[in-house]
């Protein structure tokens, strides 16, 4: 029994002669840099869904002091979401080998008996176990809203959003506490002894370094397989790893990633055919309705511009053309400062059929309500007979097949 422990609780039950601190302390630096960055990235991402503009645009709500840093999202450089929500998902998926094995690294301590010597050990392991389920529930709920959009109780944003509050409080104690001793560790410069060796090591299968390449490598084909997506264009079929259930996009002008299609949303050609279907675009001074044949007759301006999803995909840059968001507020009374603008689609139900859009997206010269896209007529799927397009948004304020504009301080 001595010679051969059965249970997890005791140090001599660990065998693999790769766990010690180097090992621990190389993975645990990565993750460092690379949670860093996706709380950052994660951040920012909620900013730009302006949620402290309209309660429609809240994905989170009584987010309370935690909304503190949220700013205006500018609509420059037209690829910013693009860049910030593409870096989020792909690091946070090519992570995914580093944080198991910095997991796998560290198991002999949550057995460790007794579980608590002190307050301060009690407090110590509490706080770890914050930060283990935290971390796990983080990376779950990213992975499963890409690849599933949706399964959990309740809404995927309020959920990853708090989780990454808790998550990152216990990463700040935890890197406070072991960064120095990593840093020494990768040194080489720890002379004490670590209590993630292992008191009676198997023999070696493959080297510390051999792992660690091994843990890079499955980051790499991980990266390689996902980047595509949010590089688009023929990238987008190296992208294996990227969700493969949605719409087919075919070919032509409108051959591009689609998100959910007008089946889905509900959307019938009755609803949408040239003699039902009018723009109401309310303001100060009233409100107008207008056909399509009436819009394509308003001066018409392109833009180049990707639609860039939460989920980390993106388009390349498409060919958008249509009527100014600015010149349809100078319509209603906004001549020349567009206030902001609540945007309706036909689509009668679904989270994203509403959004609010804020004076400088309104404002900006290449903020379309297009009628066409790469030189020919918007597709159903794509949202005829009009969708918004603002530049630098997340894909979800582009919101397809508009029935309704409501501009107006919000
Ligand atoms: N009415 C409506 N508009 C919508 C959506 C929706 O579900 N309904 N989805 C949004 C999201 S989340 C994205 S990423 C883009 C995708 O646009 P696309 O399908 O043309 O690529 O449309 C946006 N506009
Ligand atoms: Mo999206």
């Amino acid at each position: 029994m001595r010679d051969h422990p059965r249970l997890p609780t005791s140090p001599g039950f660990w065998r693999s002669p790769l766990r010690g601190p180097w090992f621990t302390s190389v993975l645990g630096l990565v993750l460092l840099v690379g949670i860093t960055v996706l709380f950052v990235t994660g951040l920012v991402s909620y900013a730009a869904y302006n949620p402290g503009l309209a309660p429609v645009n809240d994905q989170t709500p009584d987010k309370g002091i935690l909304g503190f840093y949220l700013f205006a999202w500018p609509t420059d450089p037209v690829w910013l979401y693009r860049l910030t929500q593409g870096v989020h998902v792909t690091l946070g998926i090519t992570l995914i080998p580093v944080l198991l094995a910095k997991l796998w690294s560290v198991v002999p301590r949550l057995f460790t008996l007794p579980p608590a010597r002190s307050v301060t050990h009690a407090l110590e392991r509490v706080s770890l176990l914050l930060l283990v389920g935290g971390g796990l529930f983080e990376f779950t709920t990213g992975v499963l809203n890409v690849q599933l959009d949706y399964v959990f109780p309740g809404s995927f944003y309020p959920l990853h959003f708090y989780g990454a509050w808790v998550f990152f409080a216990a990463f700040l104690a935890h890197a406070a506490l072991k960064t120095p001793t990593a840093l020494r560790a990768v040194r080489g410069r720890l002379r004490e002894p670590s209590d993630l060796v292992s008191p009676r090591p198997a023999p070696p299968t493959v080297s510390r370094r051999g792992a660690l390449w091994l843990v890079g490598g499955g980051s790499l084909l991980l990266f390689l397989t996902t980047v595509g997506q949010s590089l688009g264009g023929p990238f987008r079929r190296t992208a294996l790893l990227a969700p493969h259930g949605a719409a087919d996009p075919g070919g032509g002008p409108n051959g591009f990633q689609i998100n959910k299609t007008a089946a889905y949303a509900g959307i019938t050609p009755a609803d949408t055919h040239e003699d039902a279907w009018r723009l109401v675009v309310t303001g100060r001074t009233g409100t107008v309705r207008l056909s399509r044949a009436q819009l394509l007759r308003m001066p018409q301006y392109s833009a180049s511009l990707p639609i860039a999803c939460v989920e980390g995909w993106s388009t390349a840059d498409q060919w958008w053309r249509g009527v100014r968001l600015r010149d349809l507020a100078a319509l209603v009374g906004y001549d020349g400062d567009p206030p902001d603008v609540f945007v309706e689609s036909l689509q009668r139900h679904g989270a994203f059929r509403r959004a609010a859009l804020r004076a400088n997206q309104a404002a900006d010269e290449r903020s379309l309500l297009a009628l066409a896209v790469n030189g020919e007529e918007l597709s159903p799927d794509h949202g005829h007979p009009a969708r918004i397009i603002v530049p630098a948004a997340p894909g979800v304020l582009n919101t397809k097949w508009v029935a309704r504009l409501t501009f107006g301080d919000l």
